[in-house]
This record gives structure tokens, C-alpha cells and sequence, in this order.
């Protein structure tokens, strides 16, 4: 189990107030940055295929956006709690396959956790640190390693 501090929780906790007070304009921040370091992954959202531009307020890509947050901010909250992450049996059956029928490969999950934390970084400004971003990564990589697991178990 990795555990959390009450000062990687705090971290977690005021950035995720900074991305939420404005949470579209960071999904399509974090959308661009995603689809600029690997352009495939556009092929995998239906919003996005087959379009030069990432939309603008576009309600589907902000709810996607917003589910791999709170997935990893939640992630960050267990880790405190319990100290590993924790889905649901069914939840994490569900999630695997949906990854596993969309045709996502472990790459993806790389590009994706550099995408929220560059993100994270925009969100919070002059108060980004490296314990911050630490914070956030752990918090991924628990959720993401879950997931991948589940994967393979399909
Ligand atoms: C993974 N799962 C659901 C939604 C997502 C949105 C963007 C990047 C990865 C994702």
C-alpha cells in the first residue's frame, strides 16, 4: 500500500477546488494537450474523430474530462483514507471493459497521467510544486494500475 500524507491530501484538495471553479476551461485544456502529444487517441472519442479542433463547450468532452478527474482526485482521498485504492468490484469491471472494447493500451495511460498533470500546473499557477505534482501522479498511477489490472483480468 503507498499511503498518502495530510500534506499530499491538502495538495490534492486545494488544486482540485482551483480546476473546478472553472472545470471547462481546463477539460478543453487538458483535451488539447492530450490530443497534441499523441493525435491518435482523437479516433477514440467520438466528439473528436475525424475534426482538426478540439469544440469548445462541448458538454460530452468536459463530462469525459471530468470523469478521469474525480476518478484520480478520489483515488488521492483513499489513498489518505485507506491507504491503496479501492473500486468497487463491479465499477472496476465495467471501467476495464469499456477501456478494454475502445481498444486502449497501456501507452495511452502514460499520455493521458502527462495531459492532467499539465493541466494541474495551469490550474494551480504559482502554486504548482514538484510535492503537488508528486501528489497528483500517485494518485494516477493507483487508479490507472487498478484499472490496467482489470484489463487483463477481461
Ligand atoms: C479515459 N477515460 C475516460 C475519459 C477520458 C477522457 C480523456 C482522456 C482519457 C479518458
Amino acid at each position: 500500500m503507498v499511503g498518502f500524507s495530510e500534506k499530499e491530501e491538502a495538495l490534492v484538495k486545494s488544486s482540485w477546488e482551483d480546476l473546478t471553479k472553472t472545470f471547462p476551461e481546463y477539460s478543453f485544456y487538458f483535451f488539447t494537450m492530450l490530443v497534441g502529444s499523441a493525435p491518435a487517441v482523437k479516433d477514440l472519442f467520438p466528439f473528436l474523430k475525424g475534426s482538426n479542433e478540439i469544440p469548445k463547450n462541448n458538454p460530452q468532452l468536459e463530462a469525459q474530462a471530468l470523469k478521469v478527474f474525480k476518478l484520480t482526485f478520489e483515488s488521492a482521498i483513499q489513498l489518505r483514507e485507506k491507504g491503496g485504492v479501492v473500486i468497487a468490484d463491479p465499477t472496476l469491471k465495467q471501467l476495464s471493459s469499456v477501456h478494454v472494447q475502445k481498444g486502449v493500451i497501456d501507452a495511452h495511460f502514460e499520455v493521458v497521467k502527462e495531459a492532467l498533470l499539465k493541466t494541474v500546473k495551469e490550474a494551480v499557477g504559482a502554486k504548482w510544486s514538484e510535492d503537488l505534482n508528486n501528489a497528483w501522479a500517485k494518485a494516477y498511477d493507483g487508479v490507472a494500475a487498478l484499472i490496467q489490472k482489470g484489463m487483463k483480468e477481461i
